[in-house]
């Protein structure tokens, strides 16, 4: 058994905090053995709370070293205060005074990655959620909000560069080839938004004038080596600025907008007041090096950090229960900013198909959770799709419910009611009601109840009094400590099409009731319903359809979302009638009219190539998983293979002519019809390799020679490193390594490719991978392009039949641990799926999550995790 009691908060048990503080100030003494941190607090009793003679309780690392301690400018003797399980806790101290602190920290030591840690030999911190508690004692948690002060010292030759939040103030030399930099930041904030970086970094500099006139200096950082890939960042803040002041009147509020570029992070991006720090996965981009994919996350990503200074930063989070107040709000910016900047349609099938596939999976798995949790053991294992994806639904259902306007409205009176404050999603929901003057308090359940909802649509026709009706049953599954849920208030948005796919009704259903009816006059035939349009809720939603109602649909119905949805349902039907024909041993067949509707979509030039690319996408392999009572991981990869291969056969001359007609030889651009055009040429180049024949092989070939751009040289790629022609796959994968060895994010999709190839041998191969130089441990981009892409992408080798792929993941599990608890956490994911697969592998799933289990000293964030899902 684990040894440590990890000790469950509960969002019931929130307190006020007993003690504010004004100002913070730090100093840093950065040098290459240790780092001094000298922090002045000054501390009030808070007015709002009556027991006066609480003691102060400031949270710190158990590990971190206290060297000095005064209040007032007198020193406290061990005996004045106590410290215990990551806390300080000082008796009778006055109602007004300052604390002084110093605390001595090892950066280079740090491989968890959180607090102040060194990355590529630059000082960076990361202190979100509980990472400043590693940098200093302090009531780290976002209700604190003060005035920092910062002042960092180091060595000027090696870091020349010294950043903090806010603007700088003072800087000087001591003559002895150390220099500092003084920062002050204007605007409150809590400890989780703090960050330094110290280093030798080069420079994009840029500005903005905002609307109301300010100039703000815009400054991107990175390696020298990368100074040429930040443009793209530098133009998509640029845009982000100018959308937020058009679509929400919020403008940038410091005369110093700063991002930079670290090669060791645990997540996406930080958007630390005044002064981001990036994974460089999500900021560096230049076509040589970056994929399409690869520049729209960069464009998300930037402006999702950017959208955070008024959604998180100017309003924050009461407590970490709160987090999608700032997340899922967020997130719904930046995919209405990313819709408005490419086609609105194909990021909202990508948003989906991430709900869908994996949102949904947690939803039905032991960390079930709902948008605003009840309790956590370890709140870093809460940074999921729940949280930030579903509650960017949640959101999105609030604006729909509105309307534009509305919504507007509520949100300026959010953030003028709260600016400077921390608050709660019933804060953010009461602003969306008093401007509306509607009763929210049934949709809030959307915040407390997890689960992924069901509708279940009849529909009745009379053809005599031309009456239609629509029956909607709402229920939700049971979730961990939720066994009963209430029916959700929620957008249904409907059209109703006639057999020619002329529309005759379109409009928005409100559901609240568990079943309920709506009825439509003068319908003259038997129409076809186009139900949840835009995927108007998160809900999975059944309707009969016949396929010819889908083929349809998928032709004509007015709603983008709904053309593609229907194509979608129609392929996850046929494939899993071949998932039954594979396991009774009966030959499968690629179904007629799935061909003729393929033929059409492909050969019809008016037709966005974007949108032709995502209707002829097979749902993946783990998305078919999802849908499955019992995940049967052979069938599942058995039967969309052999999909694959049926209709890569039958339109292979559709294949090549689409892909010829999109080869245009164009300069690349990262605009969305340019980016649209490759999508499709590089899905037909993959049925092309999937049809098998030596000369596709060869257009594969040419293809990832002639490449000017990594969209296409990697796609290249991909397809022959996956392919039966290992003679090829080798050549190009080494070549490839050749050509890119110093280029540290494109050897991450070199690993990653090799991850996931499905052919013979994987787990042999991701051994010999995880000893290459290339491959570093402590990174976790390198950890989750070889771990990550294994277990996550490599399906059917990580399922191996014997439990390997198991063994291996909890080895690894097991050793990072030890080493970056985060990022062990959340490689642990596929292993605590196990209730959903056949005995054989739950079983030995089972045995490898107990097997962790039963190691002592398991990191509070593993151990979460392994005994919710061992229930
Ligand atoms: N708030 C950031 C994400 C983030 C969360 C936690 C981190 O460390 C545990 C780091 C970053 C965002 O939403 O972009
Ligand atoms: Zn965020």
């Amino acid at each position: 058994m684990s040894s440590k009691q990890h000790e469950t908060i509960y969002l019931e048990d929130y307190q006020p905090p007993a003690w504010l503080i004004s100002h913070t100030e730090l100093r840093f003494e950065l040098e290459e053995e240790q780092t001094l941190v000298r922090a002045q607090l000054r501390i009030q009793a808070n007015p709002a709370v009556a027991d006066k003679r609480k003691p102060l309780e400031l949270f710190g690392d158990e590990g971190m070293e206290l060297s000095r301690l005064c209040i007032d400018g007198q020193i406290l003797e061990a005996s004045d205060y106590q410290r215990e399980a990551g806390c300080l806790r000082i008796n009778n101290v006055p109602e007004s005074f300052t604390l002084e602190c110093v605390t001595r920290l090892l950066p280079h030591e740090n491989t968890a990655l959180e607090g102040l840690y060194k990355s590529d030999g630059m000082f960076c911190t990361q202190c979100e959620a509980e990472g400043f508690r590693r940098i200093t004692f302090f009531p780290d948690r976002p209700d604190v909000m003060s005035i920092f002060r910062t002042t960092l010292v180091a060595d000027k030759a090696r870091y020349p560069v010294l950043l903090s939040n806010g603007n700088p103030v003072d800087t000087g030399e001591d003559g002895e080839g150390r220099h500092w930099v003084t920062w002050d930041d204007p605007w409150p904030k809590p400890s989780y938004l703090f960050a330094l970086v110290a280093g030798d970094l080069a420079l994009l500099e840029d500005h903005y004038t905002t609307t109301s006139g300010r100039e703000v200096a815009l400054r991107i950082y990175a390696e020298r080596k990368d100074l040429d890939k930040l443009d793209y960042a530098m133009q998509s803040l640029k845009n982000a600025m100018r959308w937020d002041e058009e679509v929400y009147g919020r403008e940038y509020d410091l005369d110093i907008y700063m991002i930079v570029a670290v090669d060791f992070f645990n997540m996406g991006a930080m958007e630390n007041k005044g002064l981001n720090i990036f994974n460089t996965s999500c900021v560096l981009a230049h076509p040589r090096t970056t994929t399409d994919q690869g520049f729209q996350r960069v464009e998300g990503v930037v402006a999702h950090e950017y959208f955070h200074n008024w959604s998180g930063n100017r309003v924050t989070c009461r407590d970490w229960f709160q987090l999608s107040l700032k997340e899922g709000f967020t997130v719904f910016r930046d995919a209405e900013f990313s819709a408005d900047m490419n086609s609105r349609t194909v990021k909202r099938i990508e948003d989906v198909t991430l709900l869908r596939t994996a949102q949904f999976a947690e939803d039905a798995g032991p960390m079930a959770h709902p948008v605003r949790p009840e309790s956590y053991m370890e709140i870093s294992n809460f940074y999921t799709l729940t949280v930030y994806e579903k509650g960017a639904e949640v959101v999105r259902m609030l604006h729909t419910l509105l309307g534009a306007e509305l919504f507007r409205k509520g949100s300026d009176l959010y953030f003028e009611r709260h600016d400077g404050q921390a608050v709660t999603t019933d804060d953010f929901v009461a602003a969306m009601e008093q401007v509306s003057g509607r009763d929210l308090s049934q949709f809030k359940r959307w915040y407390s109840q997890a689960g992924t909802p069901r509708l279940q649509v009849h529909d009745d026709y009379d053809p005599q009094s031309g009456e239609y009706c629509l029956t909607v049953r709402q229920s939700c599954p049971p979730s961990p400590g939720q066994d009963h849920k209430q029916p959700y208030q929620l957008p249904l948005s409907v059209g109703l099409l006639a057999e020619d796919g002329t529309e005759l009704y379109t409009g928005m259903l409100e559901l609240t009731e568990e079943e309920q009816q709506f009825r439509f006059d003068n319908i003259a035939r038997r129409p076809v319903p186009s139900l949840l349009r835009g995927f108007s809720a998160p809900v999975k939603l059944e309707y009969d359809y016949t396929d010819e109602q889908l083929l349809m649909l998928l032709r004509h119905d007015s709603d983008g979302f709904n053309r593609w949805d229907a194509g979608q349902r129609l392929c996850i039907r046929l494939l899993q009638e071949q998932m039954l024909r594979y396991r009774d041993g009966l030959a499968m067949s690629c179904s007629e009219a799935l061909v003729i509707a393929w033929r059409q979509l492909l050969t019809d030039e008016s037709l966005d190539p974007a949108m032709v690319a995502q209707c002829l996408r097979l749902p993946s392999e783990a998305q078919l998983g999802e849908l499955a009572e019992r995940i049967d991981v052979t069938a599942i990869h058995e039967a969309r293979e052999f999909m694959r291969k049926a209709l890569a056969q039958a339109l292979e001359q559709e294949w090549l002519q689409a892909y010829q007609r999109c080869d245009t030889g164009d300069d690349y651009t990262a605009d969305a019809e340019a980016i649209g055009r490759r999508s499709l040429k590089n899905l037909a180049l993959s049925y092309l390799m999937a049809a098998g024949r030596e000369p596709w092989l060869e257009l594969a070939r040419q293809q990832y020679e002639q490449s000017d751009n990594m969209t296409d040289q990697l796609a290249a790629l991909t397809l022959v490193a996956h392919s039966e022609f290992r003679e090829t796959a080798d050549e190009l994968l080494q070549a490839f390594y050749q050509q890119w060895q110093h280029e540290s994010l494109v050897m991450n999709q070199w690993l990653a490719v090799q991850a996931s190839d499905p052919t013979e041998g994987a787990l042999q191969r991701v051994n010999s991978l995880a000893q290459h130089p290339v491959f570093d441990a402590r990174n976790p981009n390198k950890l989750r392009s070889l771990i990550g892409a294994f277990c996550g992408q490599n399906l059917a080798s990580f399922h191996a039949e014997d439990g390997s792929g198991y063994v291996w993941l909890a080895d690894w599990i097991l050793t990072l641990d030890r080493q970056n608890p985060q990022v062990a956490s959340r490689l642990l994911t596929p292993l605590t799926r196990w209730k959903r697969y056949d005995q054989g592998r739950a079983a030995q799933m089972q045995a490898q999550l107990q097997r962790m289990m039963d190691t002592a000293e398991l990191s509070a964030d593993v151990y979460e995790v392994v005994s919710k899902s061992l229930v």
